[in-house]
């Protein structure tokens, strides 16, 4: 296969769910600390305290990477190591962490790319409504000004947020997710809130980062119906999953179908408000993993990963082709990758079959697109490592490195080194 030049090939993390160190240098309460540390809210009562250590541990792991033959990094910023309380004082330790992981990354030739928000809002802006008051708004793009002049001179690739949907539905609406909220008016509020957020805080970064590139980082899942009978079904599904989210940041505006059907839900929101949210941007990135089917039977068997997600390459081809009628800017596939029950170590190295047969199928879909005209310019695996799997804890294995949760060492499996190959075949 060949590949644009100058191709990225990265892979993906966040903070919450890989830095540990959650009361050290001055960081405040995030929702996710406060979240885990509910009773029941979180798989074997597991939480991110020490999660990965990354905190301490950035150099091995860029050494991991540098060991994959990687030219991208993508991390997220945690919020509360920035402003403890969310807004006002200003934690300098907190943002000397992300400047040494920044020249750390510069020094092994990794282009850093940072995402600002992947779920750990700090706690005290939570008290105060978190992302359902309006006034969120202002305090994030105080947030991205902070973190983008002390940056801005070595960081050339923000995104605003990573999976709106997630942080709108899961946190707010069906309450698996932190802040645990079960509200279908809090969560388009939310969404909504969101997507503002996102439009006025692009001009902050590209005036404090005038070379970088500015995008947004959003899931999708490849909604197909069983049958006919379920095509309104699986457009509606779409809409309210996928478009909308993507369609006022693409277009400006809210998908009419979705806004049918949720009536009354929306009352309250300005939805002309969504041209405002159509800013220009310089990439679009796209997490994807699976397919939904409208209408499947159980007993239909399909391939799935541990999360129970179907195993559905073409989807990703098909969501690339789509983007391309969307005229979209520049596509960056910003996660992709799966979990399985990983065996243990045997001599060094985790024997992972399925994930590698996961990632070989998916890149030549990628590849597919790319071959039928589609701009993609960049391909992150989820994860670099092990990780806090958010509501499963440490049951779900994403990384490409195992971790030994008892003494944190990193273990290569089979996966990591399919993709380092991959990439000096295909770069
Ligand atoms: O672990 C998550 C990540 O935080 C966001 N995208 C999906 C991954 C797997 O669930």
């Amino acid at each position: 296969m060949s590949f644009p030049q100058d191709f990225w090939w990265g892979v993906a993390t966040s903070s919450y769910q890989i830095e540990g160190a959650v009361r050290e240098d001055g960081r405040g309460e995030s929702i996710w600390d406060r979240f885990s540390h509910t009773h029941g809210k979180v798989w074997n009562g597991d939480n991110g305290d020490i999660a990965c250590d990354h905190y301490h541990r950035y150099p091995e792991d860029i050494r991991l990477m540098q060991f994959l033959g990687i030219n991208a990094y993508r991390f997220s910023v945690a919020w509360p190591r920035i402003l403890p309380y969310g807004k006002g004082q200003i934690n300098s330790k907190g943002l000397d962490f992300y400047d040494r992981l920044v020249d750390c990354l510069l020094e092994a030739d990794i282009r850093p790319c940072l995402t600002l928000y992947h779920w750990d809002l700090p706690q005290a802006l939570q008290d105060l409504g978190g992302w359902a008051n309006r006034d969120i708004i202002g305090w994030f793009c105080d947030y991205a000004d902070i973190v983008s002049r002390r940056l801005g001179d070595r960081v050339g690739w923000y995104a605003t947020f990573n999976e709106l949907e997630v942080i709108a539905y899961r946190g707010h609406l069906q309450g698996l997710h932190a802040p645990g909220i079960q509200d279908a008016k809090i969560a388009y509020q939310v969404a909504h809130h969101l997507l503002l957020s996102h439009s006025q805080a692009v001009p902050i970064l590209r005036e404090n980062a005038p070379h970088a590139s500015i995008g947004i980082v959003l899931n999708q899942n490849y909604v197909e119906a069983a049958d006919e009978s379920h095509e309104e079904e699986a457009i509606l599904e779409d809409a309210i999953k996928n478009r909308w989210f993507m369609d006022p940041i693409l277009k400006g505006e809210y998908p009419s179908e979705a806004v049918e059907h949720l009536g009354t839900i929306l009352s309250g929101i300005d939805l002309t408000e969504a041209k405002q949210v159509a800013v220009p941007l310089d990439f679009f990135g796209l997490n994807y993993y699976m397919r939904t089917v409208m209408g499947q039977h159980p007993s239909q068997k399909l391939p799935m990963t541990q999360m129970e997600w179907e195993v559905y390459p073409d989807g990703l081809y098909y969501l690339l082709l789509r983007l391309k009628d969307y005229q979209a800017p520049p596509i960056i596939i910003t996660e992709n990758g799966a979990a399985y029950p990983d065996p243990p170590p045997i001599d060094g190295v985790v024997e992972d079959p399925q994930r590698v047969a996961y990632l070989e199928k998916h890149l030549d879909a990628l590849h597919r697109a790319i071959e039928a005209g589609v701009d993609v310019r960049g391909y992150f695996v989820w994860s670099l490592l092990d990780n806090f799997e958010w509501r499963f804890g440490y049951s779900r294995r994403f990384g490409i490195f195992y971790v030994d949760f008892q003494t944190l060492q990193r273990i290569p499996k089979r996966s990591a080194y399919f993709y380092r190959d991959f990439i000096e075949k295909n770069a």
